[in-house]
Order: C-alpha cells, then sequence, then structure tokens
C-alpha cells in the first residue's frame, strides 16, 4: 500500500503488470518511456515563453495545419525517447505524413498526437500529448498494415500527458483509468486520480458553437435535448469549450461531461484524427464508464482507411453521447 509519498507511475505500471502473469514487462517499459517523453515536453512547455521557442516554424504539416516550434521538439522527444526504446516497430504522428519504422523491432506500435492544441500555445492554453498502443500483429520483423491499421478496440494501452496547471499523466491498460500528477521538484507522477469515473453526472458540454452554420440538423436537434435539463429551477449543465481537445476532454473526464467535433459542411469527414485523437480518448472513456461515438458507432469500433483518418466525434457520460446517436439515427428516417 502507498505510504505518506504516494504511489508513483513506475509503481503503478508494475502493479498492473503483475495482473498478467504472461507479461514480459514490455509494455510496462514502453508505458514508463512515454512518461519520460511527457516530462521532458512539459518542461519545455512550461518554459516556453522564456526559451524563444514559442510561435510557428512558418511549415505546414501533412495536416495542412501550421507547424508550431513546440509541435517539432514534442515530435523530436518523442522519436528519441520512445523510438529509441526499442520496444516499438512503428510510430504514427499526427506530424509525419508517414509510419516511422523502427528497425530495432519492438513488439508493440504507438501512435500519437506530440502536442495536441498545439495553436493554443501563445496564449498558455492547456496543451497535451495524446498516445495510443497497440500489440504488433504480424510474425517477423516487417511491420505490415494489419501492424499499424488496428481499430481502437485493439489497444492494449492508451492516454495523454496534459500539461496545464500542472503536468498531468491519464492512462489506461484495460484496467481502469487512473490520473499522475508530475512532481517537478523529483520528477516523479505521482498517483494523483486514482480510478477516475465518467458515469456520474453530465455537467459541462463541449462544442464550438462557432460551427453551428455548417452542423447537419441532427446536431441542432440534439444539443435541444440536452439543453432541455436546464430550467427555471436549475442551470444543470453548463458550456465549457476551450479549442483544445486534450484539455476539453480531461476537465469532463474529471467533472462529467460531453464533448462533441461532429462532421459537418466545412469537414465532411469529421476534423479529428482517429489514430491518435479519438481512438486513443474512447478506450479511457469507455474505461471510465464512458462512451465515444462518431454519431453511428463506437469510435473503438471504426475500421482505420489510412494513417490520418478522420472522423467526428462525441465523447463523455454515455446517455448524452447515445443521445446523439439516437438523434442521427431519427434524422436518417
Ligand atoms: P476548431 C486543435 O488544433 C484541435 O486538433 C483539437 O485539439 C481541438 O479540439 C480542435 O482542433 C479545435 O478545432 O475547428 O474548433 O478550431
Amino acid at each position: 500500500m502507498p505510504g505518506t509519498h504516494g504511489l508513483t507511475l513506475t509503481a503503478h505500471i508494475r502493479n498492473t503488470q503483475s495482473l498478467h502473469p504472461e507479461a514480459r514487462g514490455e509494455l510496462s517499459a514502453l508505458l514508463t518511456q512515454v512518461g519520460v517523453a511527457g516530462k521532458m515536453i512539459s518542461s519545455k512547455v512550461n518554459m516556453a515563453g522564456l526559451l524563444g521557442v514559442l510561435g510557428s516554424t512558418g511549415k505546414i504539416n501533412v495536416q495542412g495545419e501550421i507547424v508550431q516550434k513546440l509541435d517539432e521538439m514534442a515530435e523530436d522527444v518523442m522519436q528519441d525517447i520512445v523510438g529509441g526504446s526499442g520496444l516499438v516497430c512503428a510510430m504514427l504522428s499526427e506530424e509525419r505524413k508517414d509510419i516511422l519504422e523502427i528497425e530495432t523491432g519492438g513488439r508493440y506500435v504507438i501512435a500519437y498526437d506530440p502536442l495536441d492544441g498545439s495553436s493554443n500555445i501563445d496564449a498558455n492554453v492547456s496543451i497535451g500529448t495524446i498516445f495510443s498502443i497497440f500489440r504488433k500483429l504480424s510474425p517477423g520483423t516487417e511491420v505490415t498494415r494489419a501492424d499499424t491499421m488496428q481499430k481502437g478496440c485493439e489497444q492494449v494501452a492508451a492516454g495523454y500527458i496534459l500539461y496545464g496547471s500542472s503536468t498531468v499523466f491519464v492512462y489506461t491498460a484495460g484496467e481502469g483509468v487512473h490520473g499522475f500528477t508530475l512532481d517537478p521538484s523529483v520528477g516523479e507522477y505521482i498517483l494523483s486520480h486514482p480510478d477516475i469515473r465518467l458515469d456520474g453526472k453530465c455537467k459541462c458540454f463541449s462544442i464550438n458553437q462557432c460551427n453551428a452554420p455548417y452542423w447537419d440538423a441532427w446536431v441542432h436537434d440534439w444539443i435541444a435535448r440536452v439543453m432541455e435539463r436546464n430550467d427555471a429551477d436549475k442551470r444543470r449543465i453548463s458550456g465549457r469549450h476551450i479549442g483544445s481537445l486534450v484539455a476539453d476532454f480531461h476537465r469532463n473526464l474529471i467533472y462529467g461531461g460531453v464533448f462533441a467535433y461532429p462532421t459537418d459542411a466545412r469537414s465532411p469527414k469529421g476534423k479529428l484524427r482517429l489514430m491518435y485523437e479519438a481512438s486513443p480518448l474512447a478506450f479511457i472513456a469507455e474505461q471510465a464508464g464512458g462512451y465515444a461515438s462518431d454519431g453511428r458507432i463506437s469510435i473503438l469500433d471504426l475500421e482505420p482507411e489510412e494513417l490520418h483518418h478522420r472522423t467526428g466525434l462525441i465523447i463523455g457520460n454515455r446517455p448524452e453521447v447515445e443521445l446523439a446517436e439516437d438523434c442521427v439515427g431519427r434524422a436518417s428516417i
């Protein structure tokens, strides 16, 4: 049992591993390495204004988005610390067009957004690293599509490191969702949010209202049906949206809430990416008792069509997400 000094992330990961006698410790080592990368990125993000690393590089990435200087830094850290761990055979990154195959031939594949929400960096808004881990399926050392284009339900672990008022590492390895706060004085993540649950009341509603002119009709119907719970007696749900997915998701995970970025006329396939944004957060949401959908089916059941597959996303308390699916269904009749 942890004493007054708390349980470290490393100890928690090892304890989770002990639930699987067949485990060889490689996933534990990989999660620990992701944590190390998060500490390095956190130290740079927290000093960004002083290191001359704010602002953009002037480059445009494969997504057609402006690359921030900290995006490049975070990508470099992930390649060095995770790619150099000998534990992964392939890395899928939001910042790179193609898959990076790693010669050392580890047994895992990692998909990640090195710095989600980075367009908010100059305003000191919380941003984060989102990651999704799969087991290599094909025999031998060759990396195949079967290894990299796996459905979300095949994930063995997922999580994010949120660089906010404190740095928080949140992960699941299929045994619930647990959060750790970085103690910068010792450089250790300490368990601060054991067994996070997303099955209480939905208190926050997160959507970019300025996309309303582009929404399908069902979104307006869904919002109206959610807002019915606010009446003269009480405001039961409030709007909270900061435009940084990882920060919006974390707030909703802790307080209870639903986030939506549905497909719309501007983004008919969706804006958010399946492999390294929607899928890992969906794994976390479901492990915490919530749910994530593209409006029709679970995010975890979507078949990836390409590396940077985009999708609509409604994620958070299960009743509100299922209500969205009901609205979609009614609109298609
Ligand atoms: P919009 C950040 O660029 C991001 O990928 C997510 O973190 C965020 O939720 C979304 O885009 C914001 O997009 O169109 O509302 O500005």
